[in-house]
């Protein structure tokens, strides 16, 4: 892949260089390529569709690119690395994963570090957001907005959950970072980190009991038709960013840094706004999908056996402590 990126880059700038002649340098177009890990009708999905269309007509086709859905351009961690590298130029990610490439945005990967997803919003858009901003572009990536992944929770084929006890001997599936595991172990269930694509078959066939996610991402995989108990214990509310390569961003003029920046703004409101609707149409679709869905009104268990995530990753990461605390002291 990254060969090809290389290739296609070098053909490019032959094609453009005959015709720099007669073109001023500003009708160069670029070509952009965006990585998506779901399926095209997902929020996610429209929302960096949206944005690529802005960028494209307000340049007046100066940038054109393409989104990739369905994760078709590899793993999240990998396109992570491709994104700080500038092999890819944009895309949305889960700042869980980001975590292992940018460990200042593990504080949002801490269970309960929000108290409800419109504190997320308002964190995230304020002060405390803004430092894993920069976190973020110390690595090489520009965040332009952050989207909704509302809340997760676990699911399983095996049993409701409704105490932490019940995680005890279950193997559950988590996203690739270490922050995940500790937060498996501390209920007594076994982590096992895989890639996303690799949850259906993997609780299908008994790998993992269960894993945990939002209820769009539970319907959209069809996790739901293997994996019939869904308990919303809402343990994590971690944002997604739509974030570009810095080495692209880099590259554009004031004026297009200025049109990529509104057209992320206005691509996060979008978002937002299609993922209330879709985390309705989905929790339809997985009760009429025969889903056992049991709410848990008092999380205090779940808090209270979440105390040695947040001791370890304080004692590992002292210099997180006052960013931590923003996080969660907060109103
Ligand atoms: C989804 C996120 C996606 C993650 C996925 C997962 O949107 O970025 O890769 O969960 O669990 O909710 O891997």
């Amino acid at each position: 892949m990254k060969l090809n990126k290389i290739i296609t880059r070098g053909a490019f700038a032959i094609a453009a260089a005959s015709t720099l002649a007669v073109m001023p340098v500003t009708a160069q177009a670029k070509d952009w390529r965006g990585w998506n890990i779901h399926v095209e009708d997902y929020p996610v999905s429209h929302g960096m569709e949206a944005f690529m269309e802005e960028v494209t007509e307000k340049t007046g086709g100066e940038i054109k690119g393409k989104v990739f859905h369905a994760g078709v351009l590899g793993s999240q961690p990998d396109a992570i690395e491709q994104l700080r590298l500038g092999i890819m130029d944009f895309g949305v990610f889960s700042l869980g994963p980001m975590g292992q490439a940018v460990p200042a945005t593990n504080v949002v990967s801490l269970p309960f570090v929000f108290k409800s997803v419109p504190q997320m919003y308002e964190l995230m858009d304020g002060e405390p957001g803004a430092a894993l901003g920069e976190a973020l572009e110390e690595k090489g990536i520009v965040p332009l907005g952050y989207y909704d992944a509302g809340a997760r929770s676990f699911y399983n084929s095996v049993k409701p959950i409704n105490t932490p006890e019940d995680v005890q001997g279950m193997k559950v599936r988590v996203m690739n970072n270490d922050l995940f595991v500790g937060m498996i172990e501390s209920m007594g269930g076994n982590a096992t980190p895989m890639a996303f694509a690799e949850v259906y078959q993997s609780i299908k066939t008994g790998v993992v009991d269960g894993a945990e996610n939002n209820p769009p991402s539970y319907e959209s995989t069809s996790h739901f038709e293997v994996a019939k108990y869904y308990s919303l214990t809402q343990h994590l509310i971690i944002p997604e960013c739509l974030c570009m390569s810095k080495k692209t961003f880099d590259g554009l003029t004031p004026e297009q840094q200025e049109i990529v920046k509104t057209a992320g703004k206005n691509s996060t409101d979008l978002q937002r706004k299609l993922w209330g609707e879709r985390e309705a149409a989905s929790m339809k679709i997985i009760m009429d999908g025969g889903v056992e869905v049991n709410e848990i009104a008092d999380k205090s268990a779940f808090q209270e056996a979440m105390v040695p995530v947040y001791e370890k990753y304080l004692a590992a990461n002292p210099e997180m402590t006052d960013l931590v605390n923003l996080f969660r002291n907060a109103d």
